[in-house]
């Protein structure tokens, strides 16, 4: 029996919705497609999900622009399907998260409208970042930030006809940032936080849980200057300060990792107490610092944070050692759990990655132009990330179909494109809509499954993403009770891991550690997990037992191939 609270060591399942099962056939996910399927991801051996927004919203950025918090998009269903999908995975012994976006809402939310419709320093506009423009008819925006998707992050609105305010969005334009130094949005959130912890969820992912607080007076970054080329105008090429500057940003960034965002969890946190059953927080915030991360998981605060300088480490011994170790010990310091990922819905899924020439790299979306991974390399490489991921103590977020080993759509056209960071870019940053294609279900039929066919006519309409051809050979009905496969390792690493209670056990380097020379080892429980990143056989101990390895023929006649992991105990 586990000692602490479950989400200290649990394994939690991303869905995204759109993506994973349609059930009405209109090509579009659907909630009731992931009731269906719980029994799927419960026998998998998964604790808990985490749905990605399923909100009311217009759609333009997948659901991140939250019209409403409390009504269900009926692309997905309604509240009925909600609850009934929640009562359901309960019942199966799954936890649920939901996701939550406090840092901006959609542009069609109540609250934008009213601020168009009212006056410059009115108490509706208040509830927005509005400023007026700097020169002389306010033409240019009040300071120089950029939007993460690329372009401006101001927009100017046009008052009775005339050019008026500019508001905040620091990602797209019909995403705008509420001000979270106003009182009444600060408890609009709450009683949004009350409303899905009374329907029973167990916690919230916290969408850019770093950004809420800017710095006060909004004074240009310097950060944004050095990186800047071309004519504001444009859409210049991405900015992406995360990702490009570790590992602090140098000038700090006034939008991102304000101290002041912490008091916001603090209320929170005392918020999630009134409620029985250990809910908890997990935020997503892209500090690079560990032990600046480590501060969003103090006791009173977030009971989680996803651990990104892991899924950036690539496949790299050296890197992933640090990562590991590093996260760990801030961790250690406040007495969190650490959280492992290896993707999500923002990044190219890590088996294509790991297949690029320098598996190390972290491009935000792979095109036909661009250099094309190597699947089976990629493939190989994943499965052995998935053996130290999953053996390390904490609690570890997949990433739906990451069981499966899908790879990124690396050729998806791009009219079929919808990502707002693909269109704010002109295409040079590539989108992020390659990780997020409709799941394969079953290979032989149409859109592999994905939609399933109980409408009345029988018919159901393509996918909202085509599927690459390769997608038959991961369909679910390819993989289920076939020894070796992908699916199969991932069900036989999470039974493992649960029966040696591996989430809540302790790591420490094993002998054959040696991460300059490639190889990654450690050891958690009765277990020694070993990965070999290099290119030459490594050499098992005497009297290894193989627990499992993450190809078959990986760890035969005492050694263990490039590319290829091995749990084993002696
Ligand atoms: O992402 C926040 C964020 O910082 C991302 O832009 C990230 O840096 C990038 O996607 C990595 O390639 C969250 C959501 O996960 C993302 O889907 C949303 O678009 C974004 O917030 C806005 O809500």
């Amino acid at each position: 029996m586990p000692t602490k609270p479950w989400w200290a060591s649990a394994v939690i399942y991303q869905i995204y919705p759109r993506s994973f099962a349609d059930r009405n056939g209109d090509g579009m996910g659907d909630l009731s497609g992931v009731c269906e399927n719980l029994e799927y991801l419960a026998e998998l051996g998964v604790n808990a999900i985490w749905l990605s927004p399923f909100y009311l919203s217009p759609q333009a950025d997948a659901g991140y622009d939250v019209a409403d918090y409390r009504r269900v998009d009926p692309l997905f269903g309604d509240l009925n399907d909600f609850d009934t999908m929640l009562s359901k995975a309960h019942g199966l012994g799954l936890r649920v998260i939901v996701d939550l976006v406090p840092n901006h809402t959609s542009d069609e939310h109540a609250w934008f409208q009213e601020a168009l419709a009212h006056p410059a320093g009115s108490s509706a506009r208040d509830r927005y970042m509005f400023r007026d423009g700097r020169g002389n008819g306010g033409e240019e925006p009040p300071n120089n930030w950029r939007s993460i998707f690329g372009g401006r992050a101001w927009t100017r609105i046009t008052e009775n006809g005339v050019p008026g305010q500019w508001y905040l969005h620091l990602f797209d334009t019909k995403q705008p940032d509420l001000n979270w130094d106003n009182p009444e949005v600060r408890t609009e959130m709450e009683s949004v936080l009350r409303f899905w912890l009374d329907r029973g969820v167990d916690g919230f992912r916290v969408d850019v849980a770093h950004g809420m607080v800017k710095a006060a007076g909004l004074p240009d970054w310097e950060g944004h200057t050095a990186m800047v080329s071309g004519d504001e105008t444009e859409n210049p090429a991405p900015q992406d300060p995360v990702h490009q500057q570790k590992p602090a940003l140098d000038p700090p960034s006034p939008f991102f990792d304000q101290d002041g965002v912490h008091e916001i969890y603090r209320s929170w946190n005392r918020v999630l107490k009134e409620y029985q059953g250990d809910r908890m927080l997990v935020a997503e915030a892209w500090v690079e610092q560990p032990e600046r991360l480590a501060q969003y998981v103090r006791a009173d605060e977030m009971q989680q944070a996803f651990n990104f300088d892991f899924l950036l480490a690539g496949w790299d011994a050296e890197r992933m050692a640090t990562a590991i170790e590093k996260s760990l010990a801030a961790n250690a310091t406040v007495g969190a759990p650490t959280t492992w990922v290896l993707s999500n819905h923002d990044t190219v899924r890590h088996p294509s990655r790991f297949g690029l020439a320098d598996p190390t790299t972290f491009p935000k979306g792979i095109s036909a132009e661009d250099e094309q991974p190597d699947e089976a390399l990629g493939l190989a490489r994943a499965r052995a990330a998935a053996l130290l991921m999953l053996a390390l103590p904490g609690s570890a977020y997949m990433y739906q179909g990451e069981e499966l080993g899908l790879p990124e759509h690396t050729t998806l056209d791009a009219a079929f494109r919808q990502d707002p960071a693909f269109f704010r870019t002109n295409g040079i940053e590539r989108g992020r809509d390659g990780c997020r294609v409709p799941l394969p279900w079953r290979a032989s039929e149409r859109g592999y499954g994905f939609s399933s066919c109980d409408t009345q006519d029988g018919n159901t309409v393509a996918p909202w993403l085509p599927q690459p051809p390769s997608f038959a050979n991961y369909a679910v009905d390819v993989e289920m009770g076939v020894a070796g496969s992908t699916l199969e390792l991932y069900r036989s690493a999470l039974h493992v891991r649960a029966a040696h209670t591996l989430g809540e056990g302790t790591h420490s380097w094993a002998p054959q550690h040696d991460p300059r020379s490639g190889v990654v080892a450690f050891n958690n429980g009765p277990l020694t997990v070993i990965a070999n990143t290099g290119s030459a056989p490594l050499e098992l101990p005497p009297g290894a037992e193989i627990v499992l390895a993450s190809a078959a023929e990986s760890a035969s006649n005492g050694e263990l191939a490039p590319n290829s992991a091995v749990w084993f105990t002696n």
